[in-house]
């Protein structure tokens, strides 16, 4: 946004809806926005509300192949030893998190989900834990190694496997021997489930085992029995997990009805451990559909991304060769849940290898729910140009104040959006960002250096850090991204106004995106090793006309999708302010139309329904809630959220002084 005399609501009115029409380029939208069908395993299972995920090692996350498949593809992660006793204790009392951090803040900050793994097996088990011979000793440590865990990643984990494997194999149907068996009998598991519960009240608590997937095999029935005493005498347990570690021939021919009975007694069922000798296609196929065909079968986990990164890596048997390539079974398994395999090449290159979101939208809005709060030195008119990142349970907003003496920023954050309006509003003049001219904040978490960015405008593009987020006095003294405008913008500027920096980061880049309120969206770019420092290469990454590619653009990657999402604001023929959208395949790439007409817009006042009351006209600067809060800027493929200004459509006057409020579009048309 521009702080200074600017285009106002009533000069914009003045376009005509034919002038309109010859400045927007035709948009490319075709039909409804019924079933997507996504190109990648992630996006194509949250279609159907499910996740896909995979195991992961934080040995290899320093492998760009292994990360780059892994962020492309999964949107769920299971760490596939770092949560283990002998990881996490390995002597009484001594908790050990570094690795199990490292994945649980990587798949956090990307928005990809979490299962918890494992907190009570006998086998990967300290031998001061095997060597316990006294029953209450191994009970209280039990208990507390539980407890300890799951405080640790408390709200992070969305499925835990509490007890791992605690069925024998054979005709038996009983406990195997180990430990816990021969010092607690069989109420060990029923003890640390009612642990888990305590411990987190808000995750999935899973029994997982293999060989538990024929209906006809005594472990499974065995398996099943326990969960129906679970379930009927009130111990707490919501899943249970099949790893499916499967030979050459997949599942066997009742796995469907395994999981279907399993969900009878009211559990969810997952496919945890996933992995197939030699991957043969069918037998991949076959087990998604036995998920997908259970309604509470919510999701699958692989065990490994590459054939080499297995530990069964003798018999190949998971999705991707050890180069990285997708096998004939990715396809089969994507094609399985009704996605669109894209080669290898296209994946790359074509900016349409993904269509994860739709080409249509439509929205409800609430009503009104951050509004400025003065005080005795803060006169403010307005709140705008909100930013947001769902961090540690809150939500973290920045917004611009406005009033007769200018522009600068306040910080607030609250647990849910019906607290948004109680929220105490810190004023960041009061810190080292200064009293002055700063519009515009976009915040983010940049991983690389564990450190909060702060991106505004001062008339430069400028940017403070901060090690903690919640802490509105912690942020750095402002300094610029450039040592003056580029050259590229200054040629073409015209009369506007250098506005609204936004930056976003792939693996190897970072891109600063600004606008400048006369139809060019510029693009600089700087490595991610160099950022903050080193932009340069500023290019027009768009242009149209000044009202139809006018400021604000928001920037972000769709999660599990090889796809880019940008949303720049226009002023409509009615004057009133919306959103265009376009995608890409990459940050450097040239845009697509996606929704970016009036008649299909992103997000304007003709697709969007106000049940609390039509408070506004305007759909106007604003941020996407994100799906993590890292510099990759994630959002979901579905089920989007966009916090934006309105304002009173009786309102007129000064710029500078319009009652500008926040309030939040939640989309209605999602397909998943
Ligand atoms: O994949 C895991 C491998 O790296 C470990 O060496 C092994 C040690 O037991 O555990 C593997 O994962 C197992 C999982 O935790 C439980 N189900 C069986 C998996 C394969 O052995």
């Amino acid at each position: 946004m521009n702080p200074l005399k600017r285009i106002g609501r009533r000069r914009a009115s003045v376009l005509g809806l034919a002038a309109l029409v010859a400045l927007v380029t035709p948009g490319t939208a075709s039909g409804a926005p019924d079933a997507v069908k996504a190109s990648t395993l992630g996006a194509q299972a949250a279609q159907s509300g499910r996740y896909f995920g995979a195991a992961v090692a934080a040995g290899r996350l320093g492998d760009g192949t292994y990360t780059g498949i892994l962020d492309r593809e999964f949107n769920s992660v299971t760490p596939e030893n770092e949560m283990k006793w002998d990881a996490t204790e390995r002597s009484r009392g001594q908790f050990t998190f570094g690795p199990a951090d490292q994945i649980v803040n990587r798949a956090a900050a990307r928005g990809q989900r979490l299962r918890g793994h494992t907190l009570v097996w006998h086998s990967q088990l300290p031998n001061w834990v095997s060597s316990i011979t006294d029953a209450n000793t191994l009970r209280s440590v039990m208990n507390h190694h539980i407890t300890t865990v799951m405080n640790r990643y408390k709200g992070r984990i969305h499925s835990w496997d509490v007890v791992n494997e605690a069925f024998a194999d054979g005709g038996s149907g009983q406990h195997r021997p180990s430990v816990f068996q021969n010092l607690l009998g069989n109420g060990f598991i029923e003890q640390a489930f009612r642990t888990a519960r305590t411990a987190d009240p808000a995750a999935k608590l899973c029994y997982n085992d293999y060989n538990i997937e024929d209906w006809n095999a005594a472990k499974t029935q065995g398996v099943y029995r326990m969960v129906r005493d679970f379930k009927a005498r009130g111990v707490p347990i919501d899943c249970v997990g099949l790893q499916a570690h499967f030979g050459a021939g997949g599942p066997p021919a009742s796995f469907r009805t395994t999981l279907s009975s399993f969900a009878a007694l009211g559990v969810d069922v997952q496919i945890t451990e996933l992995d197939i000798a030699q991957a043969p296609t069918t037998a991949y196929a076959n087990t998604v559909r036995a998920c997908l065909n259970v309604a509470r079968c919510t999701g699958i986990t692989v065990w490994g991304i590459r054939d080499s990164d297995s530990w069964r890596a003798g018999e190949n048997p998971l999705l991707f060769d050890r180069n990285g390539n997708k096998k004939p079974a990715y396809g089969s398994t994507l094609t399985a849940m009704g996605g669109t395999p894209t080669t290898q090449r296209a994946d790359t290159s074509s900016p349409r290898s993904a269509a994860a979101l739709p080409s249509r939208f439509s929205w409800s809005s609430s009503g009104t729910l951050i509004s400025p709060k003065p005080d005795a030195t803060h006169n403010i008119a307005g709140i705008k140009d909100p930013t947001v990142v769902r961090y540690n349970g809150k939500y973290h907003v920045f917004a611009s104040v406005a009033s007769s003496s200018g522009y600068n920023l306040v910080y607030l954050n609250f647990s849910d959006w019906s607290q948004a309006g109680s929220a105490t509003h810190h004023y960041l003049d009061r810190s080292a960002i200064g009293a002055g001219y700063r519009a515009a904040p976009q915040v983010f978490y940049y991983a690389p250096q564990r450190l909060w960015y702060l991106v505004y405008q001062t008339g430069n593009a400028s940017y403070s850090t901060n090690p903690d987020i919640s802490n509105p006095n912690g942020w750095s003294a402002p300094r610029h991204f450039y040592s003056s405008m580029p050259d590229i913008i200054r040629q073409n500027i015209g009369n506007g106004y250098w506005v609204d920096m936004w930056v976003i980061c792939d693996s190897a880049n970072c891109y600063l995106f600004s606008s400048d309120d006369n139809g060019h969206l510029y693009r600089s770019r700087t490595s991610v090793g160099q950022f903050p420092n080193g932009f340069t290469d500023t290019v027009i990454a768009a242009r149209d006309s000044k009202y139809a590619l006018f400021e604000a653009s928001n920037v972000y990657k769709v999660q599990g999708a090889d796809q880019y999402l940008l949303l720049v604001e226009a002023i409509g023929s009615d004057g009133r302010r919306y959103f265009r959208s376009w995608t890409s395949s990459s940050l450097a790439g040239s845009w697509t139309q996606l929704a970016a007409s009036e008649s299909n817009p992103f997000a304007r006042a003709n697709n969007v329904s106000f049940p609390s009351g039509a408070w506004t006209r305007d759909v106007s600067h604003g941020e996407m809630i994100r799906s993590g809060y890292d510099q990759t800027l994630t959002i979901p493929a579905c089920r989007l959220q966009y916090l934006y200004q309105g304002m009173n459509p009786g309102a007129s006057g000064d710029y500078n002084l319009l009652p500008w409020r926040l309030g939040l579009l939640t989309q209605t048309n999602s397909t998943c």
